[in-house]
């Protein structure tokens, strides 16, 4: 392994703790681990977070269940206890080998007789989904009573639990078990672990009111390693993935290899090649490590939460960001991936049909934070005020209609680069069907306009509540309106059955032609003929023209919230992210270099980029409109989103560290549709690079139309050839 695919630390910082739980996760789709020491509890953020299951407690909040800990573990020496973070390392080493996902630490403790070092190796098994594999090693340089504890710590952190309420904890033939079954549904979350030694030793279990110990104690030799390895198995009463095995036959040498193979497997496609440029390759890389770690891979159906698998942050709950930033990835590496993300959203439409009749409107309107069964997690009052400490109204919920159109875009991408209809058989030509109702119903005529407009929104700038005629939101709507209507005529040709069906439901001549007229009709902002600026929003070339620098300089307190109400930046012209920037990337095609060249200017020095998904987005404009190297500092901010400290860390005063997988895509997406000017033109794929000036060569390989192609870039030239 050389540093290309490795990050480390070689200090001990407590600050770093909720971080690096973030920067060390590892993980495969099923759950993610944070990057915490095996000795840390709930007190330092420990997490194993499961996909797909929530829970609520009380009126909290519902969120994302982290299982019971499987990895806990730590030493004592001649009776004392050395464990981080109280007891303070002379050595320490935190590293992960992000090609194969292995995660190490090295603690070297000063006792009063000399020193010990605990070395720990961990993995999730990208093969086994359930399967985490754990070897300890302890020594000492003098001849020490030596006490290892180890097992399964049932107090696990919650943000709004306790979710667990009942823990049946076991120990029997040598499986410690400990199973939480939640309190709302009653879901168990079941984690069983076996342990293996060649040393002499005395072990006992020990059954806790939380958790499941073996205590394995022995005299060490000076100079002497003695080492345990555990293999343990996750599983819920709510999976659709198959179980993994005998964890008593399993070795961790034989688990490890398996996992190590399948990342093989994986980076074998995934890799992006760039010479010139090992910063950026290196970050690059880290981030598809990222997505990789939380990929849905062999679930039918299943999303990924804005947050990863990194904790409970932002309720667990899948955004947007699915659909706009990570699925392109996926489509582009990994169709089956993306086919389960989109299954989540054709089987969540119960809950988007539930949401659009709420707020009295028809067909599908996506949660914005949603949740199992399309269940909306987010409330009015998303964000709590830093000075009354009272939740504050916000309209996240219930204005961010674009969300919708979010699921529309990300079906229409999957299908142009696959060439893949056959996810409209089931269940996303209704998908489309119901978005578009929606938005039907959301439209507005004004007594003496041929235009439809749609008023009392929030565009993904999200500082700016409740205006009327946002270009990305009226934009996308169009968006939703043409392309329903180009997928009922493949309906048509392609599946007669389903169209038939949804023919009777829907009456699909009368929706063709509703949906026919509101494309033609849709009011979309259109440049201004002298400037060439696209007006974010009715009047909003009116609010204040404050700098960000100035808006930030009004804020009385760091973690105030910059928008709703009372926000600093609600009355004035700063943006959060990327708005009429993110249309004109996705619809480039509609407009001049010049006027995404003028809107980017206008745009990017009133945009805070309080949201990790802003930089791609305008990175990717710099691409388009060709001038890499201003698209490169972008870049770099949102591929290291992860990699380097600075992330936005509170909205009000709630907290909202963790991943942000939706950068990590966008980072992709900017190398290879941006830097490596990758498009789909007659139903092949293209390139025209135009690489920022670091870079000498670019490499890395794409999925299209079903088959593998790779893709070679020197300087200007590119050649794509398919691998046979
Ligand atoms: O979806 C985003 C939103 O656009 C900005 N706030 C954070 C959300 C989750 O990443």
């Amino acid at each position: 392994m050389t540093d290309m695919w490795e990050i480390s630390s070689v200090e001990f910082n407590k600050d770093n703790i909720p971080w690096y739980g973030n920067k060390f996760l590892i993980g495969n789709g099923y759950f993610g681990i944070r990057g915490t020491m095996e000795e840390y509890t709930k007190e330092q953020m420990c997490a194993v977070n499961m996909a797909g299951i929530y829970d609520r407690v009380g009126d909290a909040w519902r969120e994302s269940v982290n299982a019971p800990n499987v990895l806990y573990t730590y030493i004592k020496a001649d009776g004392a206890v050395y464990a981080l973070p109280d007891t303070e390392p002379a050595e320490h080493i935190q590293s992960l080998d992000f090609r194969h996902g292995i995660h190490l630490r090295r603690t070297v403790w000063q006792t009063p007789k000399g020193k010990i070092t605990l070395e720990c190796e961990r993995f999730a098994s990208m093969e086994r989904q359930h399967i985490v594999g754990l070897r300890c090693t302890v020594s000492a340089d003098y001849d020490c009573d030596f006490e290892i504890v180890t097992g399964i710590d049932g107090d696990v952190w919650d943000i709004n639990g306790p979710h667990f309420a009942k823990l049946d904890i076991s120990c029997e033939d040598g499986v410690k078990s400990v199973v939480g079954t939640t309190g709302e549904k009653g879901v168990t979350v079941s984690a069983a672990e076996y342990i293996r030694f060649d040393f002499d030793a005395d072990k006992s279990c020990d059954i806790t009111d939380k958790a499941a110990l073996s205590h394995i104690c022995f005299r060490a030799g000076a100079g002497k390693a003695y080492t345990v390895e555990k293999i343990a198995e996750i599983y819920s009463s709510a999976d659709t993935l198959e179980r993994s095995g005998d964890i008593k036959s399993l070795t961790y040498d034989e688990a490890k290899a398996e996992s190590v193979a399948a990342w093989e497997k994986i980076q074998e496609i995934s890799e992006v090649v760039i010479e010139g440029d090992d910063e950026a390759a290196k970050a690059l890389n880290y981030s598809l490590y990222h997505l990789n770690c939380i990929a849905p891979r062999n679930m039918r159906s299943m999303s990924i939460p804005a947050r990863g698998l990194s904790g409970q942050v932002y309720k667990g709950a899948v955004f947007w960001d699915t659909e706009m930033f990570m699925i392109d990835y996926f489509i582009y590496t990994d169709p089956e991936v993306a086919k389960t993300l989109i299954r989540y959203r054709i089987d969540t439409l119960g809950g988007a049909r539930k949401k659009a009749a709420e707020y009295g409107l028809n067909g599908a309107y996506y949660a914005w934070e949603s949740q199992e069964g399309g269940i909306e997690g987010c409330s009015d009052y998303n964000v709590v005020d830093v000075f009354t400490k009272r939740p504050m109204r916000t309209h996240f919920r219930d204005k961010q209609y674009h969300v919708s159109a979010a699921v529309v875009y990300a079906i229409m991408k999957y299908i142009d680069a696959s060439g893949d209809y056959s996810i409209l058989e089931e269940g996303a030509a209704e998908v489309a069907v119901e978005c578009a109702r929606m938005y039907r119903s959301l439209l507005i005529k004004k007594a003496d306009s041929d235009k439809y407009e749609i008023h009392d929104v929030v565009g993904p700038d999200e500082y700016h509540e409740r205006v009327n005629n946002n270009a990305y939101t009226n934009r996308m709507a169009k968006f939703v309106f043409e392309k329903t209507v180009q997928l009922l005529g493949v309906l048509k040709d392609k599946y007669p059955d389903c169209y038939a069906e949804l023919d009777e439901k829907y009456e699909l001549d009368r929706l063709y032609a509703v949906f026919a007229d509101s494309a033609e009709h849709m009011y979309v902002p259109e440049p201004n003929p002298e400037t060439g600026l696209i007006e974010q929003f009715d009047g909003y070339f009116k609010l204040e023209d404050a700098s960000v620098d100035e808006v930030r300089s009004r804020l009385l307190d760091e973690k105030e919230y910059w928008g709703g109400a009372y926000g600093v930046a609600s009355d004035t012209q700063v943006l959060k992210q990327a708005d009429v920037v993110a249309m004109l990337s996705m619809f480039k095609n509609d407009y001049s270099t010049d006027i995404m060249r003028k809107n980017w200017n206008y745009y990017e020095p009133r945009t805070e980029h309080g949201s990790s998904l802003s930089a791609c987005m305008y990175s990717l404009l710099s691409c388009y409109i060709g001038d890499p190297d201003s698209a490169y500092p972008l870049f770099m901010k949102s591929a290291s989103a992860d990699l380097l400290p600075g992330s936005k860390q509170w909205a009000g005063l709630i907290y909202i560290g963790g991943t942000h997988p939706a950068s990590e895509g966008g980072a992709w997406i900017v190398a290879t549709l941006g830097f490596a000017g990758i498009s789909a033109e007659n139903g092949r794929l293209v390139s025209r690079p135009a690489l920022p000036s670091k870079w000498k060569a670019m490499r890395f390989k794409l999925r299209f139309g079903g088959k593998l192609y790779s893709v070679n870039i020197e300087g200007n030239n590119s050649v794509i050839e398919e691998i046979k």
